[in-house]
């Protein structure tokens, strides 16, 4: 368990499997300030939002005034909504961690995920196998993310599930549909989703992945809002490609 080991063990396995647990890194009352703050936030609709609607992934409503049209997905800009984020986000917890994979200085991006995830019951949609690097366009597919769960997070209320050691599978584009998402029409790529793993998280605890880490998200079949706190950071050595998205927001050097 990742929770007996250093940080070095722990970033000795996010380099082998793709990502690392880190349990009980935020404690449950920075977890339950975050997620007041986020309920706040999701019936006020303040600041920049991404709705359900706006992605058109399985089980999401059709449109901003279909049933459930108005149920958020991300509230994003995390980092400019309120220190508690900054902090966190530039927190020595994490840094360390981070720079010990890059072993160089490092940014947190302002252009990718920087996000309170939600995923609500009934109008939350499941999210397809892919690698975050469809997103991004950095010179290096060398990107880690950390995800915080603010609550529990299990295959009932849509947690990530991921494929240990694919973040270093030679994986062509043929294998991705137009969207970048993983077919799941060829034997091959069933047989690689075959080994996938769904492991629970519990209040507090972090996962460290790669973005090229093959990962996807089913439906919230509970009654709870799953709330999630996302950050991406890469070395600096490794700079955004001019005139894309990735490159269209300042970063933080850490
Ligand atoms: O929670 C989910 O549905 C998955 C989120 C995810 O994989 C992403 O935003 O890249």
């Amino acid at each position: 368990m990742a929770e007996y080991l250093s940080n070095k063990g722990q970033i000795e396995l996010l380099r082998r499997d793709g990502f690392v647990i880190v349990p009980r890194l935020l404690p449950a009352n920075l977890c339950e300030a975050i997620k007041y703050a986020a309920r706040t936030e999701l019936t006020r609709l303040n600041g920049a939002i991404e709705f359900e609607s706006d992605l058109h992934y399985l089980g999401a409503p059709k449109s901003r005034i279909a049933p459930g049209g108005n149920t958020v997905r991300r509230l994003l800009d995390a980092y400019a909504r309120s220190k508690i984020y900054q902090n966190l986000a530039k927190s020595a917890k994490i840094r360390s961690r981070i720079a010990l994979y890059f072993d160089e200085h490092i940014a947190l991006s302002l252009a990718h995920h920087n996000c309170l995830m939600t995923k609500h019951p009934t109008y939350g949609s499941q999210t397809s196998w892919h690698r975050d690097v469809r997103y991004w366009a950095f010179e290096r597919e060398d990107l880690i993310s950390v995800w915080f769960a603010l609550g529990t997070e299990t295959e009932e209320n849509g947690a990530l599930r991921f494929v240990p050691g694919s973040h270093i599978l030679d994986l062509s584009a043929e294998r991705f549909d137009e969207s970048k998402f993983f077919r799941l029409d060829t034997s091959e790529n069933v047989a690689l989703i075959r080994t996938a793993i769904s492991p629970t998280l519990n209040l507090g605890d972090a996962i460290f992945f790669h973005c090229n880490t093959l990962h996807a998200a089913g439906k919230n079949l509970s009654d709870d809002i799953k709330f999630s706190l996302v950050f991406t950071y890469h070395g600096i050595s490794n700079l955004p490609v001019p005139g894309t998205r990735s490159a269209a927001k300042s970063e933080v050097l850490l």
